[in-house]
């Protein structure tokens, strides 16, 4: 057994779980009329409203103590001081450096890396403001109207949520772009409806050697000099944001055109860092500096506030209490903002491949369970299909809520209903419909007997079912620098608390390693025979039938 599993606060939440499992939340609403201000945190305008779910007073100190115990508090310290608590990288773990706004120096390797981030900073509203007040030429003197971002994986997600959620902050001559599949429907739809005369390539990779984004690069700078036809024309129409300068450089990018990222930025992560140049053109530097703003805000909270009050420490137990104790799998992200589309992408990215790992700190094989599966939707287009199965299925899937209270347009009649349905789907998930009330619901509708008793059990909902609610004024570049810290530092506790490193991400390199394998295999036409049976028959099928110009 792991040194988790058997420590005593862990043990005493399994007898705890033991004591509470079949409690239904509607007594417990109903014997405790103040149960929302006791489970409910805020910052600023952020409610944090966790009182939907399967707990007691002694299941938050129980899982505060095992917060304690994993020594959590001294853990945020060892991030924010740029220890290299990404063990198997040797790196420190320092986006929080990238939206530190308060001046103070952040350490790693007795090195300041305040300096640099205020640089990087400057570059980025240098730029930004070039091309978005039209300063920034193209080869034939027009101003750049589309900007495509070429990346993958956290060199693309992060850009572009952010840039959809901020959409009411963008300038509408500039067009965003995001090319990431190396599939080349992806980059060719893309180019489709562009002039190159006017298109600026800003290639994300900060390694400078992922393949997808190669590739896609390359066609991007073999679309445009077809029309450019001059080497020179690059300057103006290619930058980069990466950490491997050299490789840029030697893809003809200009030293000048270089946005330098840092080792102890992770992918995932790394919005807040030049990845977020999308961003700042989109919705201008000082709105960019105001989502850091935000995400500085929660960072603080985080570091200061106890472990009772601290939201993503709360968020980050109520996950585990699911996953290790009720043995959930699955951990639902439901928006009920259409801008907030791309957020389950995003978080689900940052959360599976930071936190599904099964080797702890030490070495060893976890014997609990990690990181759940994440999914979500937004909320409305959930309820129109997969929410069934969070009512009535038979597993048991938390979900978190999450809406702003005023939309920008003020169009009567639509914020209203889809607050509306935030409301009633989070009430519905936790008191469920009993035998009686949907009795008696049939019973009105004039339906007869013999039918009443074939439809009932079917209409019955068992409820029970945790949600949290998140609420905030407005969709703003601040409301989202606090959420998704918020999320950030969630992933980092549950890590904390698994004893695994949410840092690293070996399986994410397996992918990169095993592709290139393959396509030298796919260079000619001769059988393959180096794989199992299956992956040879596939290749040779593939080889086979591909078409000759392939
Ligand atoms: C994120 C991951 C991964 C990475 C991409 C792109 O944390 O490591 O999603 O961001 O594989 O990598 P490059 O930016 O190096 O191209």
């Amino acid at each position: 057994m792991s040194k988790l599993t058997q420590s005593t606060a862990w043990q005493a939440l399994e007898s705890h779980f033991e004591e509470i499992r079949d409690l239904h939340m509607r007594d417990q609403f109903a014997e405790d009329p103040e149960r929302f201000s006791r489970f409910s945190l805020q910052l600023d305008d952020l409610l944090f409203d966790f009182s939907k779910n399967r707990i007691t007073d002694k299941t938050v100190k129980l899982l505060c103590q095992l917060a304690e115990d994993c020594q959590v508090p001294a853990w945020i310290e060892k991030m924010f001081a740029g220890d290299s608590i990404n063990h198997t990288e040797q790196r420190a773990v320092l986006h929080i450096a990238l939206r530190n706004r308060n001046n103070q120096a952040i350490k790693t390797d007795g090195q300041d890396v305040m300096p640099d981030v205020r640089a990087m900073l400057d570059k980025m509203r240098q730029f930004s403001e070039q091309i978005r007040s039209r300063q920034w030429r193209g080869y034939t003197e027009q101003p750049i109207t589309d900007i495509v971002n070429i990346g993958v994986g956290g060199s693309d997600l992060g850009p572009l949520m952010a840039t959809e959620a901020l959409r009411p902050y963008a300038i509408h001559d500039l067009n965003m772009h995001f090319v990431s599949n190396v599939d080349e429907n992806h980059i060719s739809d893309t180019l489709e409806t562009l002039k190159p005369e006017t298109t600026l390539f800003i290639l994300a990779s900060k390694s400078f050697t992922t393949s997808d984004t190669l590739v896609n690069a390359h066609t991007a700078r073999k679309w445009f000099l077809k029309t450019a036809a001059d080497n020179a024309a690059i300057g103006k129409h290619f930058v980069a944001v990466s950490n491997n300068t050299g490789a840029a450089i030697d893809f003809g990018i200009q030293p000048d055109n270089i946005f330098k990222m840092w080792d102890w930025v992770g992918g995932r992560y790394s919005m807040w860092s030049a990845v977020g140049l999308p961003i700042a053109i989109s919705i201008g530097m000082d709105h960019f500096e105001q989502l850091l703003q935000g995400a500085h805000e929660m960072d603080e909270h985080f570091r200061t506030a106890p472990l009772e009050k601290n939201m993503p420490v709360i968020l980050a137990l109520l996950g585990i209490w699911y996953s290790n104790f009720f043995k959930s799998q699955a951990y639902a992200l439901l928006p009920y903002d259409q801008h907030l589309r791309y957020l389950p992408d995003y978080l689900r990215q940052a959360d599976m491949e930071s936190n599904g790992k099964r080797i702890d700190r030490d070495g060893n094989v976890v014997d609990y369970d990690t990181g759940p599966i994440v999914f979500g939707q937004l909320g409305i287009t959930g309820q129109h299909a997969f929410y069934q199965l969070m009512h009535q299925g038979t597993k048991l899937i938390p979900a978190d809520i999450i809406a702003p209270i005023s939309n920008m347009q003020c169009i009567r009649g639509h914020h209203r209903l889809l607050m509306a349905n935030v409301f009633a789907q989070a009430e519905a998930f936790m008191r469920g419909k009993t035998e009686d009330e949907a009795r008696a619901e049939l019973k009105a509708e004039g339906l007869n007997k013999e039918l009443i008793e074939i439809l009932l059990p079917n209409k019955i909902f068992p409820g029970n079912k945790p949600t949290n609610t998140l609420l905030f004024k407005t969709l703003n570049p601040l409301s989202l620098g606090r959420l998704i810290s918020l999320y950030e530092h969630k992933i980092f506790v549950q890590g904390i608390i698994w004893n695994i490193n949410s840092y690293d991400q070996w399986g994410v390199e397996l992918g990169k390693q095993l592709a290139s394998n393959v396509l030298a295999e796919l260079e000619d036409h001769n059988e393959v025979t180096s794989h199992d049976s299956s992956t040879n028959g596939l290749i040779n099928y593939y080889k086979r039938s591909r078409p000759h110009n392939d």
